[in-house]
This record gives C-alpha cells, structure tokens and sequence, in this order.
C-alpha cells in the first residue's frame, strides 16, 4: 500500500465495523452530478470498439447512462438482478483484509465521493467515478462477477503466506489493467483503464507499452507502477479463461515459488513471453522513468 495514501487501522468516525458507510445519494450536489455526466459523456462516447463486449453490455443492462451519479438503492437492484453483486459505500481505500472479505461476499466497495475539475484527469485514491463507472459494469457478467469472488477469497488465504504484494499484481493486470483479446480485436476491461480517457487510447493505441498474453505466473513476479500509464498490458484470450485458471490454481506452491524467483522490471521481456507488441517505452523515457 502506497505511502501518501491515507488509510487508517480502524474506520473513521461514524462507519461501520467493515469500514462501509451509508452511500447518503441526497448529499450530492449539482455540481457532483455534473462531474459524474461530463466524465460519463467523455468516455462512453469514446468506449465503443474500445471496450469490451462484457464492459459494454454491463453499462446497458446495469442503465449506467442514466445522468447523475448513480443511486445505489437502483443500482443495486439491477446489479444483484444479474449477478448477487452489491456495491457498497466506504470513505476511500480500506485496508487489504476489509477489502478482500468484501469481494469474497459479492459487494464491492466504491469510494463515496468525486473528483474536482483539479483531478479531471489524475487522482490518487478512487472515487466513485472510477469505482462505478470503471469497476461495476464487468460485475454485471457472471464470469467476471465470479472472478472477483475468487479473487477476494484468494486475497484474504494470500494475506497467511505473506504473499499479498504477489496477488495485488494479479489484480493490477486484470481487474485494473487488463485488456482482452476478442475476435474482433484487442479490448480494454480494466477499470483503470476505462475510467481514464487518455489511458483508453495508449493501452490500445501507444506503440509506447508492451502488450503480452496473460501469464499467471509471469503477471505475479512483473513490476508495476501506479503513478503514469502502465509500461506492460497483459493480454487474456476471454474471461472464461482467466477465472479458470483462476478457481484450477493452487496457489500456495506458486507462492513458494515465487520466493525464490526474481520480480521482473517492468519494461522487460521475456524468451517465454507471447509478445503481441513490444513496446519502444517513448513514454515512460520522455517523462524521464
Ligand atoms: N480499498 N476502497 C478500496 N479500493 C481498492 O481498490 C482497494 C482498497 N483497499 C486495498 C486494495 N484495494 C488492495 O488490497 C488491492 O488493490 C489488492
Ligand atoms: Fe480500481
């Protein structure tokens, strides 16, 4: 977990005992709702063809273009119509095990509150912009919403192995950085992706990043960093395939492997990668990393 982050041990002042809080839909002003609308409009009209089918449908079915910020009481009931899933309120970032027990119980916990026209394009700590918009409509698909609950409970058995900092990279280059490959084309379906317009474009379009098909173990051992657009997109054949290998994996010999195998810098390329595009990394040398 990131320094300059704030999170704290216990939860804040008028949360519940699992960090969530009442999502309290009347506090938002006209402002927020029209911070939500001109982020919706930038990136929904730019998504199609961009964003996964599963992406795609999950805005329909879930109504997400409804204008303003979405009410949860709504929301929830055609969330938890196709899926069980459930979004929940909380403060900001939760810590790791509060996190994981979510997940593992079908609610994801979404930030409760928008960016300024300041953080249009970069903040530190999600909102419900990139929590909603990004993350809910994958949950939407059953594969996905089943992957998340994998996920969750392989996060909370990673946290008595001591190998939390190996699965976070998992959900780095899937949940939040994933693209996927269609047979009409590459994808985006990560939620940091399709929250962020510019980073919409350069996972698809960058000659800049390497774009390589999804190892597990490769994705676990590979470096990341969480303050410019990614250096490496992992590339998965469809969802059914990553919760497979997934749900088939025992993870504690891997986990024993991996503490005897280095982490992978980040712009590296391996003799065993299946490289879609090796990336030229222009970016990350212009902005000096
Ligand atoms: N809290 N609200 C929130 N959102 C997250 O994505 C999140 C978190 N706490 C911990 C956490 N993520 C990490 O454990 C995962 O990224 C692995
Ligand atoms: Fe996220």
């Amino acid at each position: 977990m990131a320094d300059f982050l704030h999170v704290y041990d216990t939860p804040p002042e008028g949360a519940n005992a699992d960090w969530t809080i009442p999502q309290n839909w009347e506090k938002f002003g006209e402002n927020d709702h029209q911070m939500w609308d001109r982020l919706f409009a930038r990136q929904s009209e730019m998504l199609p063809g961009r964003a996964a089918d599963a992406f795609l449908r999950g805005l329909d079915v879930l109504k997400l273009s409804k204008p303003g910020i979405p009410d949860y009481r709504e929301l929830n009931a055609r969330l938890n119509n196709a899926t069980g899933w459930e979004v929940v309120a909380v403060p900001g970032l939760v810590p790791d095990d509060v996190f994981f027990d979510h997940l593992a119980n079908r609610r994801f916990p979404a930030g409760n509150f928008i960016r300024t026209p300041e953080q249009l394009d970069y903040l530190q700590e999600p909102d419900v912009f990139h929590d909603v918009f990004g993350h809910v409509p994958m949950l939407a698909d059953p594969i996905f919403a089943d992957y998340m609950v994998a996920y969750g409970k392989g996060g909370l058995r990673s946290l008595g192995f001591g190998a939390l900092d190996h699965l976070a990279r998992l959900y780095w280059y899937t949940v939040e950085f994933g693209l996927i490959e269609q047979s009409d084309g590459l994808r985006i379906y990560g939620a940091g992706i399709v929250s962020s317009y510019a980073e919409s474009i350069f996972a698809l379009d960058d000659p800049s990043p390497n774009r390589i098909g999804f190892d597990l173990l490769r994705v676990m051992r590979t470096e990341y960093r969480i303050d410019d657009f990614q250096q490496n997109y992992f590339v998965i054949p469809g969802l059914d395939e990553l919760l497979q290998v997934t749900v088939e994996t025992d993870f504690a010999p891997l986990y024993a492997k991996l503490e005897n195998l280095p982490d992978i810098a980040i712009a590296d390329i391996l003799p065993t990668d299946r490289v879609m595009t090796r990336g030229t990394h222009n970016h990350a040398q212009r902005a000096g990393r």
